[in-house]
């Protein structure tokens, strides 16, 4: 076990187990390694890049070939941080889609690792873009991986006014074909169609798709379940702390225009976010703490 501040990041690293290093961006890196597990995360934006768990050989996570069209926006794909707002930000759309912590620098405070796990915490160093509404908005990313891939935010509100709190774990799961796969958990939960001026809406049966989608079902908590059938796995979504979760897909227009998908990169991806999104706002008043939690876990495909 590592802890407190460290000068240098090399203090962190574990045997085989927690590993400095450096991506194709030229980002430092830190790679986590247990039985059957390994991770991979960028220290800009604590932005979890590669995640293989439960012994398997196919990413979880879907990363683009492509680097961003926008440089102040990370490489698509991973789980970004969404915070301290989700989406445009909703008094000033000047201000960057999704927060400002995805792009910022962030530094390891702990890791860890024991037979089955290992664990990482990190905290955002750099909370200069920030808005004053923010001020008090301390940000802790905690990693855990192992059989089963565990990441929480924890914001604290340090300040003295209450916080308006919107965020997601934007995780782009790797599938083999987005005409192929099925989510299950979400029949008859209410969601805004994005792509309907947030019309609500709800359906029977799995999410199946044809086209682009972008919706924020108000989920509460339920488990997800993403079958991939290309893949033949099945990949289980629990969440704590979490009153929504948004699934997308860009399909081709959208591809086309966001310009970072890489070729077909639409028909590899789902995201399927866990969140505080649209108005599941949390009211973080001064002293309080908030842990947003996704716990992932992949298993064959459930027998239909
Ligand atoms: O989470 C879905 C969404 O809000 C989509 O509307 C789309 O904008 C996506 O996020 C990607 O946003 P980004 O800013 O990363 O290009």
């Amino acid at each position: 076990m590592r802890s407190g501040p460290s000068r240098d990041i090399a203090e962190f690293e574990i045997d085989d187990r927690v590993a400095v290093g450096q991506n194709v961006d030229g980002e430092t890196t830190l790679r986590l390694s247990a039985p059957g597990a390994e991770l991979v995360l960028s220290l800009n934006g604590g932005h979890i890049q590669s995640c293989r768990i439960g012994g398997g050989s196919d990413d979880l996570l879907w990363m683009s070939t492509e680097r961003p069209v926008d440089p102040a926006k990370p490489r698509r794909g991973g789980i970004p941080v969404c915070w301290p707002w989700f989406g445009a930000h909703q008094d000033d759309p000047a201000l960057p889609s999704h927060g400002t912590a995805r792009t910022s620098a962030f530094g390891v405070t702990d890791t860890g690792a024991d037979a089955e796990w290992t664990w990482a915490m990190l905290s955002l160093l750099d909370r200069s873009r920030l808005p004053a509404a923010y001020a008090g908005a301390d940000l802790q990313l905690h990693v855990r991986v192992g059989p089963r891939l565990i990441v929480t935010l924890q914001t604290t509100n340090s300040g003295a006014q209450t916080i308006p709190l919107t965020q997601a774990l934007h995780t782009y799961f790797n599938i083999a074909d987005i005409a192929d796969v099925a989510i299950d958990g979400l029949a008859g939960c209410p969601y805004a169609d994005a792509l309907d001026g947030l019309a609500i809406r709800s359906h029977d049966g799995p999410v199946n798709f044809a086209g682009e989608v972008d919706r924020i079902y108000n989920t509460q908590g339920r488990e997800i379940t993403l079958c991939d059938f290309g893949l033949s796995r099945t990949i289980r979504l629990a969440s704590k702390g979490s009153l929504s979760s948004v699934v997308w897909n860009p399909w081709v227009a959208k591809s086309e225009r966001l310009g970072d998908m890489g070729p077909e990169g639409y028909r590899r991806m789902v995201c399927i976010e866990t969140a505080n999104a649209g108005a599941d706002v949390v009211q973080l008043r001064p002293g309080q703490q908030h842990r947003l939690t996704a716990d992932l876990s992949v298993g064959p495909l459930s027998k239909a």
